[in-house]
């Protein structure tokens, strides 16, 4: 079999304290890997440093779009860019050091288990807080209470059988990604994460969680907002009642 090409989808807003470990550490960990930094006119510089990785190492790509639009939309660029550029396999990652380079072998891995027989292939893998062996640094208690609280909220109201559905370090195969109206996703924060996995599963795709652990950031701030929790609370719930008419609906 012809080698994997391997796309990192790295969004930035803002990041220029963490950007070039995690480039660094990708290289480093994955190096058969390219990196495409996806960056929303950070005011602090990011996409500068950005474009400086990428004359230095033909293997970091950079993505300059033209302000802040949200998480979602920079990934659904990412994803275009990914599918334009031929890659197999499409990576998430955060910039800020949460999601760490050297366990993504153990995504990439996991993405070519074979699946049970009679099963898909995976389509996805998630790099997951919340299954054994998965773990979080550096959070209070009120924050993986809401990471956990909100992804109970989603298994019950989507029937999603995740632990972490919200999770953001994550591998794709392209054909899957192919497969998906990705013009057609307008959620923009942990919402685009939920968003993405239910489009997998309920496209019948084997969705395998591995457990990460999550380093929470020591340096830059976070851009997850009130609004950006609030609007995963209300899609959710819009989802899981259709998903609940659906089911009334008889079949004819
Ligand atoms: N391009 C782009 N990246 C974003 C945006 N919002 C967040 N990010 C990036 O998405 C990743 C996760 O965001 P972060 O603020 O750490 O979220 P948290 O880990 O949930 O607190 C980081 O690499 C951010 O720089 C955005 O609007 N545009
Ligand atoms: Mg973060």
């Amino acid at each position: 079999m012809p080698a994997q090409r391997v796309l990192v989808v790295v969004p930035t807003y803002d990041e220029a304290l963490t950007l070039p470990s995690t480039l660094a550490r990708l290289r480093a960990a994955v190096p058969h890997a390219h990196v495409l930094v996806v960056d929303d006119a950070s005011p602090d510089g990011t996409g500068d440093l950005a474009d400086a990785a990428a004359a230095s190492d033909p293997a970091v790509h950079v993505l300059h779009r033209a302000g802040k639009d949200g998480l979602g939309a920079a990934y659904v660029a990412g994803f275009g860019w990914a599918l334009d550029g031929g890659y197999d396999i499409v990576v998430e990652m955060d910039a800020d050091g949460s999601h760490q380079p050297e366990q993504l072998p153990r995504l990439l891995a996991a993405l070519d288990d074979p699946a049970p027989a009679g099963d898909r292939p995976t389509e996805l893998v998630i790099g997951s807080r919340w299954v054994p062996g998965g773990r979080v640094e550096n959070w209070p208690w009120h924050r993986a209470a809401l990471s956990r609280g909100g992804n109970a909220y989603v298994r019950a109201a989507l029937g999603l059988h995740l632990q972490d559905a919200t999770a953001g370090f994550r591998a794709y195969r392209a054909e899957t990604l192919r497969a998906i109206d990705l013009a057609g996703v307008e959620s923009h924060g942990y919402c685009f994460q939920v968003d993405m996995a239910w489009r997998v599963a309920r496209g019948g795709g084997r969705v395998v969680e591995v457990p990460i652990t999550f380093v929470e950031r020591t340096a830059g701030r976070s851009k997850m907002s009130r609004a950006i929790v609030t609007e995963a609370l209300w899609k959710v719930t819009a989802w899981g009642a259709r998903r609940r008419v659906e089911q009334l609906r008889p079949r004819g």
